[in-house]
């Protein structure tokens, strides 16, 4: 209203000015010009008399100022300026590569073993045509009866080797998960094996306190329709039906620069997803990975909404277990990465400051939103900069839930950080250990109920000895929430008639949650090339 008023008093001078000084004309729409375009400053500068830099309405810009101002223009003329651009070239096939995996042999146990690979031939599902000599892929899990894939995607930078597994209860696992940086660069592992250990589903009347995975089977069958035009059905080995889908997915501009050229990257994901049935919901468990090295976990829980109460509030839990191996399973250290404004040890309100805290001993922490809380696991190993290169776990989420119930304390923290060790199995609920530390194991088994317990009596017992989680071998486990209150988008179009809020016939669009690992220090430059200079 202040600004508003005081527009109609410069707008009332101005008229009166003009009709009795007519001369001045071009003055004063210079005034009311530079009143106009600098306005919204006015205002904040009013807000905001302090501003550091000092600058007002009326200041002239300074140096920083006039040099953001130049640039600006600069940018918009040079654009604009330049030949229009040849359409794009006709993007080739996905290019996903299933490597065949002999599951006669038994490989059960890939820890610390070099990551570089044996020969194996590649064979196409996608059109990509066999190639002379035959690429070369780190090895799998194997074991008879097992129900893997070895898969490959080559970007034009980055390449991944991923390996998956049915675990069976747990759902779809991925690991060993292999990187390379550059297109003639070695294999260098990153994630040894990664998955759910448990889907936690709590009502808010506590009618029901879920946990989704104590029942599963195997893996759904998904179908064409489930994949996609860019999707890619994968049947695991020892497998009747395809229950992966493996896609290559356009995730919009990477970057761009619009100085003086039209210099643009669009990104592509490729994304391995299956889904775990855990009662009424049909559970998607989703690796992302990306061509410029980023990770992505993602659960997206759709199905129908449980009878009777379908109209109850709940949260999706989702404890991920990650055995990073950076760069091997040695040599990984944790970090808790914090932003602070105004930064504590300086006066000025102006300044902030990141804080990067080893993360010390086996230790749990909250995500906390408001100071950009982030996980850092470094290596020892450096990058051309002599940076430690590192991946930083992020949530993707947009709240943290917390459940008061038996045995659910492990809900009251969002990360966790334990100290690898073969005995520490106990999501697998008894069957990995009883079967001499033996992993997929389990998945050789009939899925079902192995004397399932609450993560309380295995996760929390891990930090117990308070282990250092410097330079050592590192577990990340993860927990990630979706808050869902059914709404009337819960409904099918039949519910309506008859109207009964509490029956819910229809489908439940997905509710995602998960967290991403961003590189850090990873690579020595922009992942995805790019012109020498942007700016002038
Ligand atoms: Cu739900």
């Amino acid at each position: 209203m202040k600004y508003i008023a005081i527009l109609l008093v410069l707008a009332a001078t101005v008229a009166a000015t003009l009709f009795l000084f007519p001369q001045s004309e071009m003055k004063m729409l210079a005034l009311l010009d530079r009143v106009r375009t600098s306005a919204p400053a006015f205002m904040s500068a009013a807000a905001n008399p302090a501003a550091p830099n000092g600058t007002s309405v009326t200041a002239p810009l300074n140096a920083s100022e006039a040099l953001h101002r130049r640039l600006t223009e600069e940018g918009e003329r040079a654009s604009r300026a330049m030949p229009p651009s040849p359409p794009p070239a006709i993007p080739p096939n996905n290019g996903i590569i299933q490597i065949p995996i002999d599951t006669t042999k038994t490989v059960l146990n890939l820890k610390g073993q070099s990551v570089q690979p044996k020969v194996s031939a590649a064979q196409s599902i996608a059109g990509v045509s066999r190639r002379r000599p035959p690429p070369q892929y780190p090895p799998c899990f194997s074991a008879p009866g097992m129900k893997v894939a070895s898969l490959v995607k080559v970007f034009p930078e980055v390449s991944w080797h991923v390996c998956v597994e049915d675990v069976g209860v747990k759902g779809l696992w991925a690991g060993p998960v292999d990187v390379r940086l550059t297109p003639s660069g070695p294999w260098m592992r990153v994630i040894y094996q990664a998955g759910l250990a448990d889907i936690f589903v709590p009502y808010h009347d506590n009618i029901l306190r879920a946990y989704d995975m104590r029942w599963s089977g195997w893996l759904d069958q998904v179908s064409a329709q489930d994949a996609g035009p860019n999707g890619s059905l994968i049947t695991l080995a020892n497998e009747a039906v395809p229950t992966v889908v493996a896609e290559v997915r356009d995730r919009g501009v990477a970057w761009l620069c619009k100085q003086t050229t039209h210099a643009t990257r669009r990104g592509q994901d490729f994304v391995v997803w299956g889904v775990v049935d855990g009662g009424n919901y049909d559970n998607i468990v989703q690796y992302s990975f990306r061509d410029d090295g980023l990770i992505s976990f993602r659960m997206g829980n759709t199905g129908y909404d449980y009878p009777e109460h379908s109209a109850e509030a709940h949260s999706h839990n989702a404890l991920w277990r990650v055995d990073i191996d950076l760069n091997g399973g040695a040599n990984n250290t944790a970090y808790w990465m914090t932003h602070s404004e105004p930064d504590p040890n300086n006066s000025s309100f102006w300044n902030a400051k990141d804080f990067m805290t080893p993360f010390g001993t086996e230790n749990a922490m909250q995500w906390d939103y408001s100071h950009y809380a982030s996980l850092l696991i470094e290596d020892a190993a450096t990058n051309a900069f002599g940076h430690h290169i590192g991946y930083e776990f992020v949530p993707a989420e947009w709240g943290m839930s917390r459940h008061y119930g038996a045995a659910e304390v492990w809900t009251h923290n969002d990360v966790y950080v334990t100290v690898y060790h073969d005995n520490e199995f106990g999501w697998l609920n008894g069957w990995a250990t009883s079967n001499g530390f033996n992993f997929f194991a389990s998945s050789l088994s009939p899925p079902g109920n192995f004397n399932w317990t609450s993560p309380d009596n295995y996760l929390l017992t891990y930090l117990t000895n308070a282990e250092p989680v410097t330079n050592a071998d590192l577990v990340v486990w993860i927990k990630s929430s979706v808050h869902h209150e059914p709404s009337d988008e819960d409904h099918s179009y039949k519910d309506i008639n008859p109207l009964n809020p509490e029956r819910f016939s229809g489908v439940t669009l997905a509710h995602w949650s998960g967290f991403d690992m961003m590189p850090h220090d990873l690579f020595d430059d922009n992942p995805l090339g790019g012109p020498v200079k942007c700016g002038p």
